[in-house]
């Protein structure tokens, strides 16, 4: 980890840059399994499947039979963390859910707009080394509450054809029952154009690797829509004397270790306090059975010394962190400054891993910068608002002038004449 001491603006862009995603390379991978998914269904979901996963796979489809042996192979002790879970993220998203909204503009022009549920979704949940059933919670309660008709989720299978246990049953414990045994671009390929046993869905949401990231952002050309551009894992910790090192080291570490092109950053005002930090860091990085994969990061990754904290705040909303941990004594003043980050985490107390499994909020959130335009996955990704409008007799007479000469201006005589037809009814209609 690099430690900064005061760096000047000019030069925090490349001080701080994420590690570069070889798109070009990625692409010309993805392509060709975008369209031998799109030519050959499920036929070339089983050809990959034997050639990534090294599986033979006679149906892609995970039973009812599977989902209940899986359920067996998971601990009481583990199923119930993830029913409290599911309970916490359940509360707050319900709570987000917006009733329909009706207002009478102006006498006989009412105006409404309401949530529809997205019809199709297909979450993405990767197996591999980090199976993250988690993010089934964060993909599949928000996807049941918004009211979509059709829950497909895709996550790739072990050399004996089984998805993770703990994937399985969270997603029955949601009610989510069409799970297909595919991962990678594959997987992405199967839920945009939809193969014998995929159904097609209208939004992918899900984190995964390279592949899976470029495949989402190519199919997007096809008409389905993404949750938002993925990258890898990445935290900001903004801390000053009041911390506790060990605390802000186990928060970098616990990002660290989700790839080794995930990024941490460190921001305090005191040198001695980052130096304690990365003293912390090195100790507690040793007992990581994942230590190659954080070291990695960690060679990505920096603290900076800012002494002013109009700097300092300037810096993060730069920066645009997916987490920001904000261990400092003006804790809300410091809340109160920022308009980049996905989700911040305040106090000694917050650890990110609560957010990442447990509290209620998201986990899939904006990496790469992208908290400056994007918002995490909320009940909202799962909705899209209709509008609708009725205007009464008496309300036409009120506005129909108004758009009658808007229309003309704008040269749009059709426009003007939809108006003007009607007005004239009612003139020689009047009781
Ligand atoms: N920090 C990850 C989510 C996650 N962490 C899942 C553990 N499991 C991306 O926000
Ligand atoms: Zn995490």
């Amino acid at each position: 980890m690099q430690l900064l001491v005061n760096p000047s603006p000019e030069k925090w862009k490349k001080q701080l840059a994420r590690p570069v995603q070889k798109t070009k390379e990625i692409n010309k991978i993805v392509k060709p399994i975008l369209k031998k998914v799109e030519l050959g269904g499920d036929k070339a979901l089983k050809k990959f499947a034997q050639e990534y996963d090294h599986v033979h796979l006679e149906s892609l489809l995970v039973t009812a039979e599977e989902i209940k042996a899986a359920s067996d192979l998971v601990s009481k002790e583990l199923k119930r963390a993830i029913k409290i879970a599911k309970a916490n993220i359940e509360r707050f998203h319900a709570a987000q859910a917006q009733p329909e909204l009706i207002e009478e503009v102006m006498p006989g022009v009412i105006c409404r707009r309401k949530s529809i549920p997205i019809q199709r979704v297909g979450l993405y949940i990767p197996g591999g080394t980090a199976p993250l059933f988690s993010t089934v919670l964060m993909l599949g309660i928000p996807a049941k509450l918004a009211g979509c008709k059709e829950i497909v989720l895709c996550s790739p299978p072990n050399r004996e054809g089984n998805i993770y246990p703990a994937i399985l049953y969270t997603a029955s414990l949601i009610g989510i029952t069409k799970i297909v045994k595919v991962g990678g671009a594959q997987a992405v390929a199967a839920l945009t154009f939809g193969t014998e046993s995929v159904p097609r869905v209208d939004k992918i949401f899900g984190p995964g690797n390279q592949y899976v990231t470029a495949a989402k952002q190519l199919v997007t050309k096809y008409g389905v829509a993404i949750d938002m551009p993925a990258g890898p894992s990445e935290v900001l910790v903004y801390a000053d004397e009041t911390a506790i090192p060990a605390f802000v080291a186990s928060d970098l570490l616990s990002q660290a270790e989700h790839g080794v092109d995930s990024q941490v950053v460190l921001v305090t005002p005191s040198e001695k306090f980052a130096k304690k930090v990365l003293k912390e860091i090195n100790e507690q990085l040793e007992k990581l059975p994942r230590k190659d994969i954080a070291f990695k990061a960690l060679a990505n990754s920096t603290a900076v010394v800012m002494e002013n904290q109009e700097k300092a705040l300037a810096l993060i909303n730069e920066y645009a962190p997916e987490h920001l941990i904000i261990a400092v004594e003006n804790e809300e003043e410091v809340v109160a400054a920022i308009y980049n980050a996905g989700s911040v985490f305040i106090g000694n107390f917050t650890p990110e891993s609560a957010g990442d499994y447990a509290s209620g909020t998201n986990h899939t959130l904006p990496t790469y910068g992208y908290a400056r335009n994007y918002s995490g996955v909320s009940l909202d990704s799962f909705v899209k608002k209709i509008t609708y409008q009725k205007i009464t007799a008496e309300g036409l007479k009120t506005l129909g002038p108004v758009v009658e000469v808007m229309a003309a201006n704008e040269l749009l005589e059709a426009h003007k004449n939809a108006v003007t037809i009607r007005l004239n009814y009612l003139k020689q209609n009047k009781k």
